[in-house]
């Protein structure tokens, strides 16, 4: 099958060499030899179902929706023998497709697009702003009430300097923004809270609780204005050891506080960051806590949350809490941070399942989880060159299949306690490095996150694997990367106008070391993406049953080439180096004006 696929060359699989591997990367390599990649190398819809090419798999069990078919072994099929032809009486209809052994669910693909109503947060273009970095709209409140950590490159950001930036934000193409804790705290990275109702001194207006508090709405307003939605960090395993008892428990609940639990919370109370740990065996506290929630989306008009550090909270709090929300604002975006950061993608994909997971007699924790392992593995194959485009198909149809049918992963490829990825790619190439990543990343179907200044190119200086605060640079306002942005912000607003993007089923063409094409599948147009990591120009060929577009023509959405078609209807899609390229089918005017989205 792969070797129909492609013309130009094939390259033998070659062993990989790490080289220049720093002690920090150690994480992530354990990571490379974990995976053994048997994946999906290519799904085609037929015309009595599909026919589905596997690799490293010996003798594939297939399920549709839950339930097992019947393969057969493709008379058509090439190489290893390895092409099923699985029987569905409606295609159309099939939404998932699931491979397992034994007992195990171990890769899935979705076959089908998804409707806004069943997946509403796909098309979730997020930017992610830690304020203290991001602008500075009034210097007169600069560090006030800030008596614990400030970070070195404080640089006095606040929500005038937000509210100053929402036509650069609408510019940008995102549709909604991060806002790092924007609460009463005592350091500048606000996870210390001290008053979860009131609105913090130093990113505000010092000492003016209702002049705080209408700039936070004027803020919120503006973007809401401008067509951004407005998600907030919270924090609900801790808060400051100051917590302000009376005035930030306005229902009187009494909120009770434990020692540190889990290993991480020790080591931020080695620190000495005088957190408190909430005690979520304590009704009073869960019921405080949860109305927080409440008050942000109600009085707050938030859109959601996007909920810190999950690992140190009971399962039936977030399932409970998740109900409680949805009662309040059923179209709330809540989303949580399960993170290992000495852990390789592996360990992190499991404990993440368990989020996904509905708690049972009560329902779901989250709407998604914080993709750590494929940022991971982007950081890898994408900034650091060290891995194979085939481990990209691998992880998401990995994950796909731990994730179960509802995990829908909010994609991104850096944050603020991680380096950034131009942190990891070295002086070559990075920007090309960058895009490419961005540009495989966007074309999931999936919300997924942008960290502020990626799209100028700040990179951090040298990389650390696990937790690192370097990437928390100010904004460079004097100094941006109009190239760069402008480029960031053509991906950005492609993903924001094309359906088969954020909604499309994900079909696998090809894979192999440095090239991977997926087609994204949607009634409004389909549209290719292709990844090429190599340092040289690519041509792929695809035959004219995988691209299934029957007549008419290819244009580039991005980069610099549209697939041509040939006669037999196959096409040759020639791909620069180093680079993501999407080409959307051109509907013919008849078929569209049917495709109702
Ligand atoms: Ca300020
Ligand atoms: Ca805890």
């Amino acid at each position: 099958m792969r070797q129909k696929f492609v013309t130009s060359r094939s390259p033998p699989r070659v062993h990989r060499v790490l080289s220049c591997v720093t002690l920090g990367a150690l994480a992530l390599l354990a990571a490379r030899a974990h995976a053994a990649e048997p994946r999906i190398t290519s799904a085609v819809p037929t015309a009595g179902g599909w026919q589905v090419a596997v690799q490293d798999i010996a003798s594939p069990a297939f399920q549709l929706d839950g339930q097992a078919v019947t393969a057969r072994r493709s008379a058509g099929g090439q190489g290893d023998g390895n092409t099923w032809d699985i029987p569905a009486t409606d295609a159309a209809a099939a939404a998932r497709l699931v491979i397992k052994q034994g007992n195990r669910d171990i890769l899935a693909l979705r076959l089908k697009a998804d409707t806004p109503a069943a997946a509403p947060f796909s098309d979730w273009t997020v930017y992610h702003i830690m304020l203290e970095d991001f602008a500075n709209g009034d210097a007169s409140n600069d560090r006030a009430g800030l008596r614990r950590w400030v970070h070195p490159n404080y640089a006095g950001g606040d929500l005038q300097g937000v509210l100053g930036k929402v036509d650069y934000l609408k510019s940008l193409g995102v549709n909604a923004v991060w806002l790092s804790p924007l609460f009463a705290a005592e350091t500048s990275h606000g996870y210390d809270v001290m008053n979860y109702y009131r609105v913090g001194d130093a990113v505000a207006v010092p000492r003016d609780r209702d002049a705080a508090m209408q700039l936070y709405h004027k803020t919120v307003d503006a973007l809401h204005a401008a067509g951004i939605r407005v998600i907030l960090d919270l924090p609900l395993n801790h808060a400051s050891g100051s917590y302000e008892r009376r005035d930030g428990d306005p229902q009187g609940l009494k909120p009770k506080a434990t020692a540190a639990q889990q290993e991480a919370e020790k080591l931020w109370e080695s620190w000495n960051t005088g957190f408190r740990f909430w005690n979520f065996q304590d009704a009073g506290t869960r019921e405080f806590l949860t109305d927080v929630g409440r008050f942000w989306l109600t009085e707050g008009k938030v859109d959601g949350f996007r909920l810190d550090y999950v690992r140190g909270v009971p399962h039936d709090f977030w399932a409970e809490f998740y109900a409680a929300m949805k009662a309040t604002k059923p179209d709330a975006f809540l989303f949580g941070e399960a993170w290992q950061d000495a852990a390789a993608p592996g360990p992190n994909a499991e404990d993440i399942a368990t989020y996904y997971a509905p708690v049972p007699g009560i329902g779901p924790q989250f709407d998604g989880l914080i993709g750590f392992p494929m940022q991971m593995v982007m950081t890898e194959v994408f900034a650091r060159g060290a891995g194979s485009a085939t481990e990209l198909e691998y992880w998401l149809q990995y994950t796909g299949a731990l994730y179960g049918a509802q995990g829908q992963p909010v994609n991104f490829l850096d944050n603020h306690d991680m380096s950034r990825f131009l942190a990891w790619t070295g002086t070559q190439h990075g920007h090309e490095r960058l895009l490419a990543a961005l540009g495989f990343m966007a074309a999931l179907s999936s919300p997924m996150v942008v960290f502020y200044g990626t799209e100028t190119g700040i990179n951090g200086g040298r990389p650390e694997a696990g937790f690192s605060d370097a990437g928390r640079i100010p904004m460079p306002w004097n100094s941006l990367d109009t190239r760069l942005i402008g480029r960031v912000a053509e991906i950005l607003k492609a993903r924001a106008q094309l359906p088969a993007i954020t909604r499309g089923a994900r079909l696998p063409l090809f894979c192999d070391d440095k090239v991977l094409v997926m087609r994204k599948q949607h009634q409004s147009g389909d549209v290719l993406v292709a990844v090429n990591l190599g340092e040289a120009e690519r041509t792929v060929q695809l035959p004219a049953a995988a691209v299934g577009a029957g007549s008419g023509a290819w244009e580039s959405v991005l980069g610099t080439s549209a697939p041509q078609v040939s006669g037999d209807g196959s096409i040759n899609w020639t791909l620069p180096p180093l680079s993501t390229s999407w080409a959307r089918h051109q509907v013919p005017v008849r078929a569209a004006a049917h495709a109702i989205i």
